[in-house]
C-alpha cells in the first residue's frame, strides 16, 4: 500500500533534531525532551549526548545547543509536525530572522526511509547532510544509519568533521544515551533507510 504523508505504517521511526540558543538553552533541551516524550502514541528510543556548536547563519547571536532524539510513532509525518511545532510554541519560540536565535527548534530529519517534499514539510531535512551539529548526535544513537540517499551517517561525519562543535558534559543527556542503548534490538532505530517512497503531495 502507498504510504500517505496523513497516515503513518504504524509504527515509523522518526529522528528530531533539537536546537536551543535563547534562555537557558541546556534547560529548553532538557524540557523539550521531557515534552517529546509524552507525544501521543510515541515511544522515545534513542537520544544523542548534548553538544554545543557555533552558530550556521548570522553570528552575532549565542552558540547553540543541539541534540537529536529517535521515536517511534504511530503519528503521521504531517501530525508529527503539527505537535512539534505546539512544543516550540510552549517554548515561546518566536520567528524573526531567518536561521536566527530560538529557545527551541524541533526539525523532522528522518522519518523511515520516505523522501518527502511538500509546502509544509522536507524530509529528510534539507541541511542535514551538511550540519555536524545534526549528523555527530544522530550517530551516537546509531552509528549505521543510512540517509535515503543511500549515504551512511558515519561516512558523512568523516567527510564534514567536528570542526566549531564540541560535547557538552550533561548527566541528563549522558544517562538517557546510555539507558536507551538497552532497549531491546526491535526498539531501536533502524539502519537500513534505503528503501525509498517519495511523497510529492500534502493529499
Ligand atoms: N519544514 C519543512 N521541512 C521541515 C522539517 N523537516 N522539520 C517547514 C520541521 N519543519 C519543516 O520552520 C519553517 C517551516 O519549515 C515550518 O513551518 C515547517 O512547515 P521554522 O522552525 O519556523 O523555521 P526555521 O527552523 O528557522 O527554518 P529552517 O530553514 O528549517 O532553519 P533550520 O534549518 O532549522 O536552521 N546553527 C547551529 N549551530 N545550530 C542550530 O541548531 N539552527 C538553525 C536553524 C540555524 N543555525 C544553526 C542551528
Ligand atoms: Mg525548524
Amino acid at each position: 500500500m502507498k504510504r500517505s504523508i496523513n497516515s503513518s505504517d504504524i509504527f515509523a521511526d522518526a529522528c528530531i533534531a533539537m536546537g536551543s540558543n535563547l534562555d537557558h538553552p541546556e534547560q529548553q533541551l532538557i524540557q523539550g525532551v521531557k515534552h517529546l516524550r509524552q507525544l501521543p502514541q510515541s515511544q522515545l528510543t534513542g537520544c544523542s549526548k548534548l553538544y554545543r556548536s557555533l552558530p550556521v547563519g548570522p553570528q552575532n547571536q549565542p552558540a547553540f545547543y543541539n541534540a537529536v532524539v529517535a521515536l517511534k510513532t504511530a503519528l503521521s509525518p504531517l501530525q508529527l509536525l503539527k505537535q512539534l511545532q505546539m512544543i516550540e510554541q510552549l517554548h515561546n519560540r518566536k520567528r524573526d530572522i531567518h536561521w536566527g536565535p530560538r529557545t527551541l527548534d524541533l526539525d523532522i530529519l528522518l522519518y523511515d526511509h520516505l523522501i518527502i517534499k511538500t509546502k509544509q514539510l522536507t524530509v529528510p531535512h534539507y541541511q542535514m547532510h551538511l550540519r555536524n551539529f545534526v549528523l555527530f548526535p544522530l550517530a551516537d544513537i546509531n552509528k549505521t544509519i543510512t540517509l535515503p540517499g543511500g549515504q551512511s551517517v558515519s561516512s558523512l561525519c568523516r567527510q564534514i568533521g567536528n570542526e566549531r562543535l564540541w560535547i557538552e558534559k550533561n548527566s541528563f543527556f549522558e544517562q538517557l544515551n546510555s539507558q536507551l542503548k538497552k532497549l531491546s534490538p526491535a526498539m531501536k532505530l533502524k539502519s537500513n533507510m534505503q528503501n525509498t517512497d517519495t511523497l510529492t503531495t500534502g493529499e
